[in-house]
């Protein structure tokens, strides 16, 4: 297939097959099984998260119920009890829909709404509404469509009431056009959605191509990642560090494709950051399947700058699942500096208990533009190896010493009788420069 083909394939998703979400408020409960060993405070934070990811797909929470069990129940995840009850109450409530707090099969799914006449969507569903709201960029969009598309696949029967039948995006609407239809119906639109899947697997294929040149070109510049929770503040800590103008909202999965700017670095290296996709605990295997084009960003990268919200008492926990995301594409062995953004939100004596608990991170504020100098610093430290050395230099090379000060910072310049006695810090690559001359590496 000739490149010109997959090009105009990809150019035709848009804007037929791509249909922006209405805004229309959808209201709903939120329930979760708690299990016998999870933390209280944990299960609490987990369903304030739910809440404002719903809230952020435009539906309102109207009630949060939990139930105690030691697993999930197999055939319909909650215990019967517990799923009359929650019928009634919503019946009452005028609530639309049942949020869970989890990834449901499509077993579950089908039986919970077959049995108590319930409409039910799991957080995978509700993410993938707000990955489809805010997707913008073609790249972002093809990404999304793929998470729905193989999301949609083994649920088919079930999510003919929420899915747009002839452009088949995520919608929590609808519901009367499941009846009447056919397992034969199933199987065609079945065959169709694999159709599209490869296809959008291939338009993918050919972004992750241009990226992989692009990179490729980029191959003499250090590459700097931005990777965070969402809504830690990477855009607004990329705007402040290139003036690139990418969109800072409060909400989240704000960004959803990956831009990358030039960086100017004090030694003059050239660099290139990347801001990228947030991350959240749990995020839907199919999305991270899907954005592998946006995460090889960090893949990819030399230094990974890793944006937490200290302000948020949760920082602990973002840390680890941010973590946890990057083992699982494979980004776990590149260095890391942890950023503390919004430490505007914290006391100065709070400040230095998390700069002290975050060994190898700098406290800064994204939005006030405060520590980072001291981040820049640090960045060029890590990125260009910098050591501080002990040189002394024969009056002969004295126009060394020159070029020494625009590659590196001087700390101690002292003329003696036997030669000029430095102190410099300099980027391992130029290190050449002043082999011959090094009298002790001061660190290393
Ligand atoms: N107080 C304070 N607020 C900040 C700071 N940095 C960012 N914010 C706010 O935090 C919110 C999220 O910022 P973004 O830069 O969009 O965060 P993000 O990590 O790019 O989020 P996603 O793209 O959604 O993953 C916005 O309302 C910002 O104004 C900071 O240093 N201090
Ligand atoms: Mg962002």
């Amino acid at each position: 297939m000739t490149q010109e083909y997959l090009i105009e394939e990809y150019d035709e998703l848009e804007p037929e097959e791509w249909e922006e979400l209405e805004n229309e408020e959808d209201s709903a409960f939120i329930a979760a099984v708690i299990r016998q060993n999870d933390n209280a405070e944990d299960s609490i934070a987990s369903l304030d998260e739910m809440e404002r990811l719903a809230d952020t797909a435009g539906i309102a929470i109207l009630g949060r119920y939990t139930q105690k069990r030691n697993q999930p129940e197999r055939s319909s995840y909650f215990g019967k009890g517990f799923l009359e009850d929650i019928s009634t109450k919503m019946l009452q409530a005028g609530a639309r829909l049942l949020i869970v707090n989890d990834e449901l099969s499509p077993i579950q799914a089908r039986n919970i709404e077959k049995t108590y006449h319930i409409k039910v969507i799991d957080r995978t569903e509700v993410i993938l509404t707000i990955f489809h709201k805010h997707a913008k960029t073609k790249e972002a969009k093809l990404q999304v469509k793929l998470a729905e598309l193989q999301y949609q696949l083994p649920r088919l029967k079930r999510l003919w009431g929420h899915f747009d039948k002839e452009r088949g995006s995520v919608r929590a609407t609808g519901g009367s056009a499941s009846r009447g239809m056919g397992e034969k119906q199933i199987e065609i639109d079945k065959r169709l959605i694999r159709v599209q899947i490869r296809k959008i697997s291939k338009a993918i294929d050919q972004i992750t191509q241009q990226k992989e040149t692009q990179r490729k070109q980029r191959e003499n510049s250090k590459k700097i990642c931005l990777v965070g929770y969402t809504n830690a503040g990477k855009s607004t800590l990329f705007n402040s560090l290139t003036d690139a103008g990418v969109l800072v909202e409060d909400r989240l999965f704000a960004t959803l494709d990956s831009t990358s700017r030039q960086l100017k670095l004090s030694t003059g290296a050239p660099a290139v950051i990347s801001d990228t996709v947030g991350f959240i605990s749990h995020l839907p295997h199919h999305l991270v399947a899907s954005f592998r084009a946006t995460l090889m960003e960090a893949v990819d990268a030399d230094l990974l700058l890793h944006i937490v919200d200290i302000a948020d008492p949760r920082h602990e926990y973002y840390v680890t699942q941010v973590n946890e995301v990057l083992k699982s594409i494979g980004a776990e062995g590149i260095p890391q500096l942890l950023v503390l953004n919004k430490s505007d939100l914290i006391d100065d004596r709070m400040k230095t208990i998390m700069e002290r608990f975050y060994k190898d991170s700098v406290a800064i504020s994204a939005a006030q533009n405060t520590g980072i100098e001291e981040l820049l610093a640090k960045i060029e430290e890590i990125l260009m190896d910098n050591r501080s050395y002990s040189v002394l230099l024969p009056y002969a090379q004295t126009a060394l010493v020159s070029r020494l000060h625009d590659v590196g910072i001087i700390e101690s310049e002292d003329y003696r009788d036997d030669g000029i006695h430095l102190k410099v810090i300099i980027p391992a690559t130029d290190k050449h420069l002043i082999e011959k001359y090094i009298v002790t590496k001061a660190n290393s």
